[in-house]
């Protein structure tokens, strides 16, 4: 059973859905969603050094960590792309497993899924099946180009 708060995106309490809305934002009592990015690559310096100017690939991190004492399944995080970037297709990766843009399919419930602007329009929302608790955390990565 979860204890987390009601979200922004019309979610319940206590339904196991977090909201990351583009920022470190704690909405749980257990769960602690983290945001990172790094600059992949930018059209001048390729890898090398890359700077955060149009056309340059950021690469987004989110980490889930679920610090209470059970563990935590159907774990919802949807984040909105901010603006100013386009989301590169076929590039989100849950728990180190690359998942498809669709919302269709046994990958997602296998048991990890996400898709990009089906279930939000907008937004890229993975699913978790489950994160253990004390400490143990996972991961949604996907990249956006700077427009
Ligand atoms: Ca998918
Ligand atoms: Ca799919
Ligand atoms: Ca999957």
């Amino acid at each position: 059973m979860f204890a987390d708060a009601t979200g922004t995106g019309g979610d319940s309490a206590n339904d196991g859905q977090v909201h990351a809305l583009n920022a470190l934002q704690v909405e749980a009592a257990d769960l602690v969603v983290t945001k990172t990015s790094a600059v992949i690559s930018d059209p001048v310096r390729g890898t090398t050094n890359p700077l955060r100017i149009p056309g340059a690939v950021v690469r987004w991190t989110i980490t889930i960590t679920n610090n209470g004492a059970a563990t935590a399944s159907s774990v919802v995080v949807d984040d909105p792309l901010d603006s100013g970037t386009t989301y590169d297709p076929g590039t989100i990766v849950v728990g180190g497993v690359a998942e498809d843009d669709d919302a269709t399919g046994a990958d997602e419930t296998d048991p990890d899924g996400a898709d990009w602007n089906v279930t939000t329009a907008g937004s890229v929302t993975a699913t978790i099946g489950s994160i253990a608790g004390s400490g143990a955390s996972t991961t949604v990565v996907f990249d956006v180009t700077i427009n």
